[in-house]
């Protein structure tokens, strides 16, 4: 079995067959703090699972085999570990700002402690939905998913914090929202998937390239929160 650990901000891994099950903690260097996190404990947290392509080790091993089982875990407490300050963009679709829906949702990444950078109601020309869903061109629900998009104002935002890009599609949930979470946003808002309220960028790129396309420069604010003693050390 084997175990992850974090190290400044640098996942490693280590083979707990030289540890002791009861061994919490190990030494790999004075000023390193290391968490162990034997995977039998956690294989159960299925609530994890939709975020682990963003989170999957690629390291090989030896002989250029990959580590199956390394890849198969996502943990919020590495998440928290991390040191990077990653940037995501939100946006509230027409079915939640026409549902009254805005504050509560902006509301969550708030309380969580995610710190807002970029806030506009905007009307979305097709040319923009066009570019932001690229990927999703060759589906069948393509046409009608841009005509959702541009159907009303959506709220466009750019958020930042420490693993802001995976915790934020955890507080939203699994596309189809009869498949999220309660407690998540589209587990708990919406039921169908042409309406499930809100986007998230899936990776810390995806985050860069979509502030870039729905913000213009200037719109964007750096400041420091005064609660931020107050959530990181
Ligand atoms: P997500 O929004 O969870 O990142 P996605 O990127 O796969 O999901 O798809 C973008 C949006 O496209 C999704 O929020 C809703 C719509 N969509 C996805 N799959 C769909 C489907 N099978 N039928 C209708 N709309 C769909
Ligand atoms: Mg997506």
């Amino acid at each position: 079995m084997e175990s992850l650990c974090i190290v400044r901000a640098s996942p490693c891994v280590s083979s707990s067959s030289s540890l002791s099950s009861k061994t919490s903690s190990l030494s790999c260097a004075p000023s390193c703090r290391v968490i162990l996190n034997p995977i039998k404990k956690h294989h159960n947290l299925a609530a994890f699972q939709p975020a682990f392509h963003l989170f999957a080790s690629t390291q090989s091993g030896p002989h250029g085999s990959k580590r199956n089982h390394t890849a198969r875990i996502f943990l919020p407490h590495l998440v928290a570990s991390m040191e990077e300050v990653e940037e995501t963009y939100i946006m509230i679709k027409p079915d939640g700002v026409q549902r009254g829906l805005v504050g509560e949702i902006i509301s969550r990444f708030e309380k969580k402690g995610f710190k807002l950078t970029g806030l506009k109601l905007f009307q979305c020309p097709k040319e923009l939905a066009e570019e932001h869903y690229k990927d999703l061109q060759s589906k069948s629900f393509f046409p009608k998913l841009i005509d959702y998009i541009t159907s009303g104002p959506v709220v466009c935002m750019a958020w930042e914090g420490i693993g802001v890009v995976a915790s934020a599609r955890k507080l939203i949930g699994a596309t189809n929202p009869l498949n999220a979470e309660p407690g998540t946003i589209r587990g708990d808002l919406a039921v169908q998937t042409g309406r499930n309220v809100v986007h998230g960028s899936d990776s810390p790129e995806n985050g860069k390239r979509e502030i870039a396309l729905w913000f213009k420069e200037g719109e964007l604010s750096s400041w420091t929160p005064a609660q931020q003693p107050w959530l990181t050390e």
